[in-house]
């Protein structure tokens, strides 16, 4: 199946409604001579409306329609007759959208929540009627106001995925293989790099109806911060996530190195703008079905000093245990960082340094 294109920041051109002109008239009836004026208000000009939708998972629908205009306000009629009000137009947008104006840089709001809404350009008010300007001494008003203009802005739309966890990894270490072993998502699987080319949302259900929203990124490769790949842009999406879950092929496909893919994969979440590796994590060692991975895993843990957690997104082997896992993450029931940093900590602790004497 084709993917869809991803979309995540868009420029849109939002024009509210002008408010109707307010109208002057003046009550014709038979057998009532001098009326009296009967001019109504103008209808306010319609807002523009952004509204949250968990359904929604790109800004697609705005990259394609960049020009948004809301309904203007009816004129007055006479009989006081108001002018009809402006239609709203609302625009859904997913859940971790945030507005900014695109003519001065100014950020307008967040979206976060499901039906959540911001208003982002107000129809103009609508005119008065020469009936308000009735006094004792001025019973023949002829005045009576225009419609206002409504707002008129570009806004620049930019999407953060919300997710509790993020998977991070290299290309093919299997993070959309293991995202579909524990969640309802069903991302493309295969065995080329970089099949997972737009972020993608699963949510793990567990028996206490506690959700945890995993979003699964495009692989990240050496260089990302440079732009090399597809991966970097991406952190964007787990840039808000709560905790981490880095992994590691240990089966070493290709030819590669777990402990160094380990190392550079450290290295590039650092060199995030916010330093990504400071988030609570869990190290997952997959392909663990493969028989060279064992010996890998050994290495592994002497060299990095970390505790990976070995699963086999193949055959499911411990993906219960890593719902379990994830589950104490965000609960911050793990205490993450290398053994080795721990060891130093509890070891600088307990032995001081010597003073050596002259
Ligand atoms: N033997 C074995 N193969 C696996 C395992 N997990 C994933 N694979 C295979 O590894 C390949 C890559 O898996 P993906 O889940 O697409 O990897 P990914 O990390 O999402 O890759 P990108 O989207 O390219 O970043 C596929 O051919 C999977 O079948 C595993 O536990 N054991
Ligand atoms: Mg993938």
């Amino acid at each position: 199946m084709k993917q869809r294109t991803f979309i995540d920041s868009v420029k849109v051109y939002v024009k509210a409604g002008k408010g109707g002109n307010g109208s002057y008239s003046f009550r014709r009836e038979k057998f009532i001579p001098y009326g009296g004026p009967d001019g109504g208000d103008g209808g306010n000009g319609g807002n523009i409306i952004l509204r949250g939708n968990r359904d929604e998972d790109s800004l697609i629908r705005l990259h394609y329609t960049p020009h948004q205009i809301a309904g203007d306000g009816g004129k007055g009629l006479g009989q006081q007759m108001h002018g009809r009000n402006g239609k709203d137009l609302l625009l859904n947008v997913p859940c971790g959208t945030e507005i900014w104006n695109a003519d001065t840089s100014a950020m307008i709001g967040e979206i976060l929540n499901d039906g959540q809404e911001i208003v982002v350009a107000k129809g103009g008010k609508g005119g008065i009627g020469n009936v308000h300007f009735k006094t004792s001494t001025h019973q023949a008003p002829t005045e009576h106001t225009e419609g206002k203009l409504g707002d008129e802005l570009n806004i620049r739309l930019e999407l953060k995925l919300i997710a509790d966890i993020g998977l991070v990894g290299f290309p093919n270490a299997g993070k959309s293989s293991i995202l579909t072993g524990i969640s309802d998502a069903h991302p493309k699987i295969a065995a080329y790099p970089f099949t997972t080319l737009n972020p993608i949302i699963g949510t793990l259900i567990y028996d206490d109806f506690i959700r945890i929203r995993i979003a699964d990124i495009p692989g990240l490769i050496k260089g990302a911060h440079d732009g090399i790949g597809l991966g970097y842009d991406f952190l964007r999406h787990i840039e808000r996530a709560q905790c981490l879950v880095y992994v590691i092929d240990m089966a070493g496909t290709d030819g590669r190195n777990p402990v160094d893919d380990y190392k550079t994969l450290k290295e590039e979440l650092a060199l995030y703008t916010t330093n990504l590796t400071k988030k609570p994590h869990l190290i997952v060692a997959n392909k663990m079905d493969v028989p060279e991975a064992a010996t890998n895993l050994k290495v592994f843990i002497k060299k990095t000093r970390t505790t990976p957690l070995p699963i086999s997104a193949y055959t499911g082997e411990r993906l219960d245990e890593l719902r379990e896992l994830m589950k104490k993450l965000i609960n911050g029931e793990i205490k993450p960082g290398p053994k080795k940093a721990r060891k130093t900590a509890k070891s600088a602790k307990q032995k001081p340094k010597k003073v050596r004497r002259k």
